[in-house]
């Protein structure tokens, strides 16, 4: 019985997987394994044979059963700390970069600016960038033949074959939405227009698209002292510099009268700009008191109605506020520049596939 034993604790002790602990379960403590052999044998002996046998052929089951058990768990732990060993996660290692994109800092100067004229009552006003002839000059009391409009340098669309009237242009200023406000709600009226403007130009200063911002007050008695106001208002909370200051100069628009260019105080120090500060002046905007012709081309009766109108490039301000020289680093596709302004740059897919960095 002792040489049964020695033989399976050893055999229990090399099995190297769960299917051989069971072949030597079934050889030794199975229904017809070896101690089921010797137990049967009980029977042929002597009742004091038996009584020594007996309790050793037990215990001797007990013993092989213990020994199973005990290795199937040592199995059991040691494939989970072979899995463990191959499956592990360095949770300390830095993540992966994720491209990002942000918003463009012309699309944030817009939205600065819309939200400070919101404050100071003004609504936003959208339409289409394709315009008619008629909204983008025709009610800016710009006729046909007026010599004002040469100066816009206008995309015009085509026309089919045999269709004789005027073509429609991509618009030339945000005026139109002003207009189709007017004719839409009438007066009273305080709306500003963002957007996408078109000029056929391109060079350090100018580029074909472009964004304006134009404001427009309509009321009985609105006058060039509550544009002035307004325009210092907004300077200031756009600069972020209280009591800046502006200058009026006398000038001439087609659809204001009188009209006037209005210039920012600003000083420059060792080539820098400084804004709001010193004797100097920088030009930023075009205004005026709405002409008469224009408020009646909107259906707006200019014997009760005046009020003021002002125009300005959205991309020059950002370039003044963020200190960007150069406009057309706009809208290049390549925009890691931002980054040294303190915007995190577009993260965009290049031409050739593949991330641009
Ligand atoms: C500029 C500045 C300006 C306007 C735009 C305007 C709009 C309506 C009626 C009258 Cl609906 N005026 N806008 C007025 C003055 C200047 O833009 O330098 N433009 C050439």
């Amino acid at each position: 019985m002792d040489d049964l034993r020695d033989k399976y604790i050893a055999a229990i002790a090399a099995a190297s997987d769960e299917a051989a602990l069971e072949d030597i379960r079934l050889a030794a403590v199975g229904k017809k394994g070896e101690v089921a052999l010797k137990m049967r044998e009980l029977g042929k002996m002597t009742p004091e044979e038996r009584q020594i046998a007996g309790p050793k052929l037990n215990a001797l089951k007990d013993e092989i059963n213990s020994a199973l058990a005990a290795k199937k768990t040592a199995l059991a732990d040691a494939a989970l700390d072979a899995r463990l060993a191959t499956e592990w996660l360095d949770v300390t290692l830095p993540s992966r970069a994720r491209p990002q994109g942000t918003v463009h800092p012309v699309s944030q100067v817009t939205e600065e600016i819309s939200a400070i004229f919101a404050n100071l009552g003004f609504a936003v006003a959208e339409g289409p960038q394709i315009e008619t002839d008629f909204y983008n000059f025709d009610a800016l009391n710009m006729p046909t033949h007026h010599p004002a409009r040469q100066e816009f340098d206008t995309f015009y669309m085509h026309r089919a074959e045999g269709d004789n009237r005027p073509p429609h242009v991509l618009r030339t200023h945000t005026s139109p939405v002003q207009i189709r406000a007017m004719e839409k709600s009438g007066a009273p009226i305080r709306v500003i227009a963002p957007g996408r403007v078109y000029r056929s130009d391109y060079d350090q200063t100018h580029t074909p698209m472009f964004h304006q911002v134009e404001g427009l007050a309509i009321g009985k008695d609105i006058s060039m002292a509550n544009l002035k106001w307004v325009l210092e208002e907004f300077f200031a909370a756009f600069f972020e510099i209280d009591g800046i200051k502006t200058r009026f100069r006398a000038s001439h628009f087609p659809f204001t009268e009188p009209s006037a260019e209005v210039d920012i105080q600003c000083s420059w120090v060792d080539g820098q700009l400084r804004i709001g500060e010193g004797d100097g002046w920088m030009e930023v905007l075009g205004s005026g008191m709405v002409h008469p012709k224009v408020l009646q081309a909107a259906g707006v009766d200019p014997e009760a109605w005046q009020g003021f109108a002002f125009g300005m490039g959205i991309d020059r301000l950002a370039m003044l506020k963020y200190g960007i020289p150069d406009l057309r680093a706009f809208f290049d596709s390549d925009l890691r520049w931002l980054r040294h302004y303190g915007f995190s740059c577009l993260n965009q897919p290049t031409l050739h596939g593949g991330l641009s960095r």
